[in-house]
């Protein structure tokens, strides 16, 4: 059987992103929290020996370090079969919602969520500007992959849901307040039996 060991924070959405779709798809792993909030040389050293910029998520799949969560998403759904992975359709659309995260509303939330962190330094407040602007083009196109789909993927969650997932769990955190797509989608993902909190992905 492949062996599987994630690393990880419950503050980083990136690997709450993997953390969920080794969930949802039933796969056993291995869990080490490393603190990112300290300096990196403090991290554990069998980490910083496979994790190339010292950053979560890493997994290792029988040894072998798998690094960026979009890279580790597709490799699960690949190699597994599962979560999009189990036909060329499913798996071009997990490639083309994890593109479209990575670039748009994967890089506003986390953005506007840090901004707001007590003790954070903030952002100037032409750049929440021009990531709420930004926002509003994600959450309109964001409506458009949803369709009638609980899901980004359809009927049933894909790695584009997972991927979407990892900051959109935090809408409250980054001060935005869901359009009534995402809200939709976000009960459905609340509502799935592997679902888990940040802190029960990565207990400390
Ligand atoms: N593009 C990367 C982003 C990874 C990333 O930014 N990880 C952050 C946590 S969300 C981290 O490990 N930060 C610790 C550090 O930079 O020292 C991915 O998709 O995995």
């Amino acid at each position: 059987m492949t062996q599987l060991h994630l690393y990880g924070h419950p503050d980083s959405g990136h690997a709450c992103k993997v953390a969920l779709a080794l969930s949802l798809a039933g796969l056993d792993h291995g869990v080490t929290f490393v603190d990112i909030h300290a300096p990196p040389e403090t991290r554990p050293t069998d980490f910083l020996d496979a994790s190339p910029f010292a950053e979560v998520p890493l997994l290792l799949i029988d040894g072998t370090p798998v690094f960026q969560s979009g890279a580790i998403l597709l490799e699960i759904a690949q190699r597994f079969g599962v979560l999009g992975g189990e036909s060329p359709e499913g798996l071009r659309l997990g490639r083309e919602i994890l593109m479209w995260e990575a670039n748009r509303i994967g890089m506003c939330l986390p953005q506007l969520k840090a901004a707001r962190l007590d003790g954070g330094e903030g952002l100037p407040a032409d750049v929440i500007c021009w990531l709420r602007v930004r926002l509003e083009t994600d959450c309109a196109n964001f409506a458009r992959l949803l369709g009638e789909g609980p899901f980004l993927h359809g009927a049933a969650p894909g790695i584009g849901d997972c991927a979407v997932w990892g900051y959109a769990q935090w809408l409250d955190e980054a001060g935005v307040t869901p359009t009534a797509p995402l809200e939709r989608w976000i009960d459905a993902m609340r509502g799935l039996d592997g679902m888990k909190t940040p802190a029960a992905f990565f207990p400390a």
